[in-house]
């Protein structure tokens, strides 16, 4: 397979490469892009060093996949390029993702949708990705009506200027903010932009997204996603209330049954999923599950992944696998 990575210089991109790498993806050839500041720019995948191209010469190489994490804008204005051009594009930005022409894939719920005429899918959103791969397999068995989630975020799903923040915050010393306000010690109740409904983009992201990877719209999810100074992966408290009742041991066994999703509960021994633990795992961890008691059929959990890698690269590049697996490229 010709892939290209189009933002590799770029956060996820340096992750798409990683998981690229430890997964041995088929690739014959491989083509590094980014803006035409990096041009040149020389960055190394196993053994070999690569040059940085532009978004031009990338399209007039036709690769068979290129898989877009350069920010919405790129998106928007190349992928139909690369589409044009018989590529089929992965894009992880939220360009394409509520289009109805689009697929949005999580491989492990909903990649049976793809065919070979699908030449840009979309990639969601890092925290509705961990979200859904806990609720899929519950939503199959005992049907959601409402979630309720509250996120953790980590501050390297904004970007290189939001670690720098943090970093120099810790050092005591000025420079560029990527947040208006400190986020070291503190917790802001704002990630990406305010919509007209008071909401943020990111809760919206939340709302919408879940919806239509189940392709399912009977339940309803309500978000509040906050941005904290963790760095390791994003983390979520989830209410969720199901029309059938359940028990917590068919729980724990319907969660432990599914692919990618790794039970971490034992309050006996302190165990829960973490950021520090989830950091640099391409699994999804669910823990903290309980009953809750105010309500009937209703569950609480608490859900950990790495934003970058299930949320963002890993789930890329398994779609990635799926369609040469089921040859769709
Ligand atoms: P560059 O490093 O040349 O700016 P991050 O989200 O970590 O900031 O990374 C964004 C990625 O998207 C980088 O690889 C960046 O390349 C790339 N990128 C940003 N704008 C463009 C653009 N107009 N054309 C191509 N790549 C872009
Ligand atoms: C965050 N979810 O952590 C974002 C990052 O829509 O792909 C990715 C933004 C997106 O703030």
């Amino acid at each position: 397979m010709k892939i290209a990575v189009v933002g590799a210089t770029g956060m996820v991109g340096e992750v798409m490469l990683k998981v690229l790498e430890e997964r041995n993806f088929p690739i014959t050839e491989l083509l590094l892009v980014a803006s035409e500041r990096s041009v040149g720019k020389e960055l190394s995948f196993k053994d070999k060093t690569y040059k940085v191209i532009g978004l031009e010469d990338a399209v007039a190489a036709k690769p068979d996949i290129a898989i877009f994490s350069a920010g919405g804008g790129t998106s928007l204005e190349w992928a139909p390029k690369f589409a044009e051009a018989g590529v089929t594009v992965i894009d992880n930005s939220s360009a394409w993702r509520m289009d109805p022409t689009k697929k949005l894939v999580v491989p492990e719920i909903n990649a049976n949708e793809l065919t070979k005429e699908d030449k840009i899918i979309a990639n969601p959103n890092c925290s509705t990705i961990q979200l859904v791969m806990a609720l899929a397999p519950l939503h199959k068995q005992y049907r959601m009506k409402r979630v309720v989630v509250s996120t953790y975020q980590s501050i390297s799903g904004t970007g290189v200027k939001a670690v720098k923040q943090l970093e120099n915050e810790l050092a005591g010393v000025e420079g560029e903010m990527a947040y208006p306000y400190p986020i070291n010690r503190n917790a802001l109740p704002h990630c990406d932009v305010f919509e007209e409904n008071g909401y943020t983009k990111e809760e919206m992201k939340l709302a919408r997204e879940p919806q239509k990877i189940l392709s399912d719209k009977t339940f309803a999810v309500s978000a509040t996603a906050v941005r904290i100074p963790t760095s390791g992966g994003h983390s979520e408290a989830v209410n969720v209330q199901f029309e059938k009742d359940f028990t917590l041991a068919d729980i724990r066994r319907v969660l432990n049954d599914t692919p990618g999703v790794v039970v971490q509960d034992n309050p006996d021994t302190n165990t829960y999923p973490m950021p520090i633990y989830a950091h640099d795992k391409d699994d999804v961890f669910v823990g903290r599950i309980r009953r809750d008691e105010s309500q009937p059929n209703t569950l609480n959990m608490w859900i950990v992944a790495d934003n970058l890698r299930k949320g963002a690269a890993t789930n890329a590049v398994q779609i990635a696998e799926y369609l040469v697996e089921n040859k769709l490229v």
